[in-house]
């Protein structure tokens, strides 16, 4: 694993034109860890994007909001399953507050960043910029990795983008 994130960096630098963009990042007490974007069936209007963000200060931040170029917009949301055994997920209006001293990851299942209406096609090997805003560190740009998901794309085809109209 630490292998491939450094050989990517090293990619994503070539690719880049050596702008000091790395994969894994520093913002303030914040540090993101392999950002990362599901590889997207053709055709699918969603896309879901994944991070831990690692809080070293003593306060808690707050992810606040999401922006990227190849998606009208993005939200942030919370999968849940209900007492049905159904999954369901819905967009966080306040952001996720990412406790001091602790890890908040953004994972398959749970929370994640969840791109309306792509309008490119996040394939594997691609690499995305993606701007997070945070209310105390401010907004930095990670490039996301996307990579193909192990277990197909759950969290896209289902019809999400009917609940959707709460987040920015
Ligand atoms: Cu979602």
């Amino acid at each position: 694993m630490r292998l491939f994130s450094t050989l990517a960096l090293a990619l994503a630098l070539v690719a880049f034109g050596g702008a000091a963009r790395a994969h894994d990042l520093q913002i303030g007490d914040l540090e993101l860890g392999h950002p990362w974007i599901a590889e997207a069936p053709p055709g699918a209007p969603t896309a879901a994007g994944y991070v831990d963000i690692a809080n070293q200060g003593e306060t808690p931040d707050r992810l606040l909001a999401v922006r990227c170029a190849f998606a009208e917009r993005a939200e942030i949301h919370e999968m849940t399953i209900d007492d049905a055994g159904t999954m369901q997920m819905r967009p966080l209006p306040q952001g996720l507050e990412i406790p001091g001293g602790q890890t908040v990851k953004l994972e398959r299942g749970g929370f994640h960043l969840m791109f309306m209406h792509v309008m490119e096609r996040p394939v594997a090997g691609d690499m995305i910029p993606v701007t997070l805003v945070f209310e105390h560190a401010g907004e930095v740009e990670a490039m996301f990795m996307v990579q193909k998901a192990a277990d197909g794309g759950m969290e896209m085809d289902d019809g999400m983008e009917m609940e959707m109209e709460s987040g920015q």
